[in-house]
């Protein structure tokens, strides 16, 4: 879990078909350009990086709705990843999907269930992405990938693999979240998982969220599976990413969550999303997810 010196596998997925603006197909590139490898060296961290995903050679579907905007293209997208993520847990590696935007979730914990009994998911994020296609306002999947991952939504996403649902949501946690729509709050209700808001982060502190977060996600589990949207810290700090929100976690925040993850040993894969370097010029944002990389998989300063 998480070990020492567990090897990792890096899986980047240059895709941006389930936001409405392009440019996360840029954010694996720039998380590499900004020394993800010289990080994983300096960690002491066997790493393998796998070519980026071709999924657009291997599907021309342009099939869309107005409320599963590029549907086709995110299913294709999301079989390949499964794919690729459920070979990389067999081997014995840790998983690392560097995004795109966050609909190559639902790719990653379709694949990470079939080999990781009683997953537990924690989603850092200003959104909680758990819109169905009934609920969505935009039509845009990555917001409804953690509302797929638990059953709720279309069967071309709940379904992969003929397993729905994924996750039981005992185990699975939000933190970080700031913006959510209405038929969204009525869905995490229903649902029944755990929400930890900026208001609880800022009322009971980061560290108190982390370790009952970890407590939920762990309870029964074989591994936790970290959700990160970069857009979960504040546009401050990272600014390059396609649908920011003001008050998100500072910069002493998202490294204390990840250092206390790494601490819990429980963590066995990770998604690093919505890193959008089109918008982001001075390459900040790509900086400080190589930083949080980092701290998830051991770095200290002592
Ligand atoms: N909740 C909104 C929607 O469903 C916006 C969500 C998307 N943005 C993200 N996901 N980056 O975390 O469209
Ligand atoms: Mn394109
Ligand atoms: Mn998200
Ligand atoms: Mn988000």
């Amino acid at each position: 879990m998480s070990k020492h010196r567990q090897p990792v596998t890096v899986l980047p997925v240059p895709f941006h078909h389930g936001a409405s603006r392009p440019g996360t197909d840029g954010g694996p590139q720039a998380v590499l350009q900004a020394g993800l490898l010289e990080k994983l060296k300096q960690l002491k961290r066997p790493a393998t990086i796998l070519p980026p995903l071709e999924w657009q050679k291997l599907s021309k579907d342009r099939r869309s709705m107005e409320r599963m905007r590029n549907w086709g293209r995110v299913q294709a997208m999301n079989e390949d990843v499964a794919e690729l993520v459920l070979s990389i847990a067999k081997s014995g590696a840790f998983p690392l999907t560097i995004g795109g935007d966050h609909s190559i979730s639902i790719g990653t914990i379709a694949g990470l269930t079939q080999h990781i009994q009683q997953l537990g998911v924690i989603w850092i994020d200003a959104h909680a992405d758990m819109n169905t296609p009934k609920t969505t306002p935009s039509g845009n999947l990555h917001g409804m990938a953690l509302a797929a991952s638990l059953g709720l939504g279309d069967a071309r996403f709940t379904n992969m693999y003929g397993v729905n649902p994924k996750l039981q949501s005992k185990r699975v946690v939000l933190v970080g979240s700031r913006e959510l729509d209405e038929g969204e709050k009525r869905n995490i209700y229903a649902s029944g998982i755990s929400c930890f808001t900026m208001h609880d982060i800022d009322r009971i502190g980061m560290a108190r969220v982390m370790e009952r977060a970890i407590a939920i996600a762990s309870y029964g589990s074989e591994g936790i599976h970290v959700s990160f949207d970069i857009d979960s810290v504040d546009p401050g700090e990272a600014p390059g990413t396609g649908t920011p929100v003001r008050g998100g976690l500072n910069y002493r925040e998202a490294h204390l969550a990840m250092e206390m993850l790494y601490d819990s040993g429980r963590v066995t894969s990770a998604d690093l999303v919505e890193v959008n370097p089109s918008l982001d010029p001075s390459g900040r944002t790509a900086r400080l997810a190589v930083e949080l990389i980092g701290s998830l998989l051991g770095e200290r300063i002592l």
